[in-house]
């Protein structure tokens, strides 16, 4: 029986081994890979930030969890992708100078690539001068920028008017957890979505046409 409640745990103790064997015997028993994943991984470093918040945990053991997370996520990417049908528009993705949280940004990646879109991923701390020399080199029809921090997500202000400056017509989605719509529409971001699930379907609305 899928055993969300020991992978929850796991993530949460920073065992990484652990996640890797509870998350391959999940699979293995035909556990869907994104019940896992939101069931799973992200409601246990939402426990963690939780912990982090209240002074439980420190920075060792959300370095040790994020690790944890990732190793589960290896696994679960390739079946996450599954069912990509043609892969039809390019999306650059990144988060944003200064920033070096990725799990979020990397989950909306493997989303993407899942619903058709060639992802091109830039990794973390990505320089305005990054994302459009990808885009210029790609061909991309959308920016997708990721910001966890509260100072960091003022960066994304930045990117978007160099955009507009270098004269690339280039649909932009933001987010991360600081983000809000207000923000996106303050910084002229074209859309904003508070999760993976949603990102897909903005993005898609985006590129459409
Ligand atoms: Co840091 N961290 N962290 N951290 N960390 C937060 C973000 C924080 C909220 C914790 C807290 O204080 N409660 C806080 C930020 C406070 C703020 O500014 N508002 C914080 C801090 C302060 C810091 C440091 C400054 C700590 C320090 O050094 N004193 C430092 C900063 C380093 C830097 O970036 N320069 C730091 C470092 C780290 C680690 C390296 C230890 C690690 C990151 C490891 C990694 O990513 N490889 C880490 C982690 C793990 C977290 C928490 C616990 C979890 C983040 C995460 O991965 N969430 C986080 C607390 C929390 O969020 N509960 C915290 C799971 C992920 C699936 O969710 O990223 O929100 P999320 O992504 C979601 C949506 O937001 C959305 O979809 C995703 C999937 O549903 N989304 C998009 C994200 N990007 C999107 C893009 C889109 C669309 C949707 O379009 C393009």
């Amino acid at each position: 029986m899928l055993d969300l409640v020991e992978i929850r745990d796991s993530v949460i103790n920073g065992a990484r081994n652990e996640v890797r064997d509870l998350v391959e015997k999940a699979v293995g028993e035909g556990g869907d890979a994104q019940k896992i994943l939101n069931e799973g991984l992200v409601a246990a470093i939402n426990v963690v930030g939780d912990k982090f918040e209240k002074g439980e945990f420190f920075l060792p053991e959300l370095v040790m969890s994020a690790a944890a997370m990732r190793e589960g996520l290896k696994i679960l990417r390739p079946l996450l992708e599954q069912g990509n049908v043609k892969l039809f528009k390019v999306a650059v993705i990144g988060t944003v100078r200064g920033d070096i949280h990725d799990i979020g940004k990397s989950i909306v990646g493997i989303m993407l690539e899942g619903a058709g879109f060639s992802v091109i991923d830039l990794g973390v701390d990505v320089e305005t001068d990054r994302f459009i020399e990808a885009i210029r080199q790609n061909n991309a029809d959308l920016l997708g920028m990721s910001a966890l921090l509260t100072t960091t997500m003022e960066n994304m202000r930045g990117v978007i008017g160099a955009l507009k400056k270098a004269g690339l017509n280039i649909k932009t989605m933001v987010g991360g957890a600081p983000l809000t719509e207000q923000f996106a529409n303050e910084i002229g971001a074209d859309g904003y979505a508070p999760n993976a699930a949603s990102a897909v379907r903005k993005a898609s609305e985006l590129v459409k046409g």
